[in-house]
């Protein structure tokens, strides 16, 4: 696992997510053209991997077929950044749609450890489909990034491991996805209780903190030497009272927490040898 503050961070932007509406925030990028700018944007800021979510015409989410595959190609043209596909897409899509994202071949796929409470929603992931999206992302050569919404979630990625082995590729990263309601909270003190969690066979691990414990968690995941992701898809002001205009302002922000740490962003290259791809 990461410690010495010497290392290269891995800063991965999410820059749409599923639950903010295009009419709440014209800024969010929806349409292929908007990702592709914002990619572009974020990998010069010193992301060095994108977690993505697309929408349809009408800016609603989807996990339409054609436009995952034209999305990924798109991100592959115009990037070098590692492209990975939201499989959690939004609470209201069904487990069917959420196994064929493997088609359009991301380089890698989120996988959520378990149901969560998500708001008044309930974002489903129940035993048998985390084990059969993890033996898919084995199966299609995707490296999955294991997505912790709580402590028991953490416990669930041992059990997940020890069932079905390794991931493809080898390399073991997870990401702690704090302070969503009904999730585990934002806070340092969860964090330190989830990474003593981690089954040993974790290489890395990143944290974000939605909304107002963006800031707390990714302050305390850059003391304990982690990686960060940053983006809209969880955070949408940079203060009280200052919405976020382009997801680049909170990437170059969080390479200026890092900097303070003394540690530089990774570029695309180092973060693929960091993921096994
Ligand atoms: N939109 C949330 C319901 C993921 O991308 O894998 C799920 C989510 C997790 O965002
Ligand atoms: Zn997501």
């Amino acid at each position: 696992m990461p410690t010495k503050p010497s290392e290269k961070i891995l800063i991965t932007v999410a820059p749409t997510g599923a639950e903010t509406t295009k009419a709440d925030c014209p800024q969010l990028p929806t349409t292929l053209e908007e990702l592709v700018a914002t990619a572009q944007e974020c990998e010069s800021a010193g992301a060095a991997m994108i977690h993505v979510h697309i929408r349809d015409a009408e800016h609603r989410p989807t996990l339409d077929q054609t436009r995952l595959r034209d999305t990924v190609q798109a991100l592959h043209e115009g990037t070098g950044l590692v492209v990975q596909l939201s499989t959690g897409g939004s609470v209201h899509d069904p487990l069917e749609d959420r196994l064929k994202v493997l088609d359009a071949k991301p380089d890698s796929c989120s996988l959520t450890m378990g149901t969560t409470n998500f708001g008044d929603d309930v974002f489903s992931n129940p035993w048998p489909f985390v084990c059969e999206l993890y033996q898919l992302s084995q199966e299609r050569q995707v490296v999955p990034e294991f997505e912790l919404f709580d402590l028991g979630q953490v416990h669930a990625m041992r059990r997940l491991i020890d069932t079905y082995g390794l991931p493809y590729g080898g390399k073991v990263h997870c990401d702690f996805v704090m302070g969503v309601p009904g999730g585990m909270p934002g806070t340092a003190a969860a964090l330190v209780a989830g990474v003593g969690m981690l089954p040993e066979e974790v290489t890395s691990w990143s944290a974000t903190g939605i909304g107002r414990t963006t800031l707390p968690v990714a302050l305390a995941a850059l003391s304990m030497g982690a990686h960060l992701r940053v983006g809209m898809e969880d955070t949408l002001t940079l203060a009280r009272g200052v919405p976020v205009e382009r997801n680049s302002q909170l990437v170059e922000r969080a390479v200026s927490l890092a900097a303070l740490a003394q540690r530089t962003p990774m570029t695309p290259s180092d973060a693929r040898v960091l993921l096994g791809l």
